[in-house]
């Protein structure tokens, strides 16, 4: 990346030397889509202008660059193009904040967290909204993909049942930008992460493996003395508080 420090982020501030580092990831150029791979879930290189209309961001109306391709709006990142991630503009996510109270303990709160396999950062089990998903579809099977693999039959129908009861009552708290490593000039990730508080005894039903791109999975302590708390991955920790 081009090194921006904190003062220079915003777009209003002059800075014509600002020079950020174009990159594509080779994840991305594969999965671009196109008339020989029309499922491709990335973007066509060229930003679509029809298509990007109707593009919602929850920053408000997208503004685009001299190459047509959509500006963060939060500011500079110090790279351009789409980066990691697949889509110009906002690519939108959905995020399970899973509460309990800590056994033993009613004063202190505990999450749901997975380690991620990427970067090894503890974060929520969040993920990418696939084509045509609603956001409430998104939460949960992410939440089934990355914390419950489980080894057999008997156990997933547990954790399906728990989950049912679970995710039955859940409330937004969170619709916006996520200050994610990935984001670029160009490209950056949104969120809506809910929130669902498991009883104790549903906690006990709730069998929790790590699967997919997640490397492991635990019930996380809500405190900043909690090191993997304190550095929880992007801006999850913020929702969390
Ligand atoms: C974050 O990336 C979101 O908050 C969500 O947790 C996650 C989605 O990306 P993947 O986990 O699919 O990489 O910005
Ligand atoms: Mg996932
Ligand atoms: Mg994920």
């Amino acid at each position: 990346r081009f090194p921006v420090e904190d003062a220079k982020v915003s777009w209003k501030v002059p800075w014509p030397e600002y020079s950020p580092v174009p990159f594509v990831a080779p994840s991305v150029l594969v999965a671009e889509r196109s008339d020989t791979n029309p499922n491709g879930w990335a973007d066509s290189p060229r930003p679509n202008l029809a298509e990007l209309k109707h593009r919602l961001s929850c920053e408000g109306p997208l503004f685009f660059d001299a190459d047509q391709r959509p500006v963060n709006p939060r500011g500079r990142t110090g790279v351009c193009g789409r980066g990691m991630l697949g889509k110009w503009g906002p690519n939108r996510a959905a995020d399970p904040i899973v509460t309990r109270w800590k056994p033993g303990d009613k004063r202190k709160l505990q999450i749901v967290a997975i380690q991620r396999g990427d970067t090894g950062v503890w974060a929520l089990p969040g993920g990418m909204v696939d084509a045509g998903e609603v956001v409430s579809v998104t939460v949960r099977r992410e939440f089934a993909e990355e914390v419950g693999n489980m080894a057999s039959d008997a156990e997933r129908a547990a954790f399906n049942a728990a989950v049912d009861e679970l995710f039955a009552h859940g409330e937004v708290v969170y619709r916006g930008y996520v200050d994610d490593p990935r984001n670029t000039d160009n490209a950056w990730m949104e969120t809506t992460a809910f929130h669902f508080h498991c009883t104790a005894d549903l906690a006990v039903q709730l069998p929790l493996r790590a699967g997919d791109d997640a490397h492991n999975v635990t019930w996380l302590d809500v405190d900043d003395a909690e090191p993997r708390y304190a550095a929880l991955y992007a801006s999850h920790k913020d929702w969390v508080d």
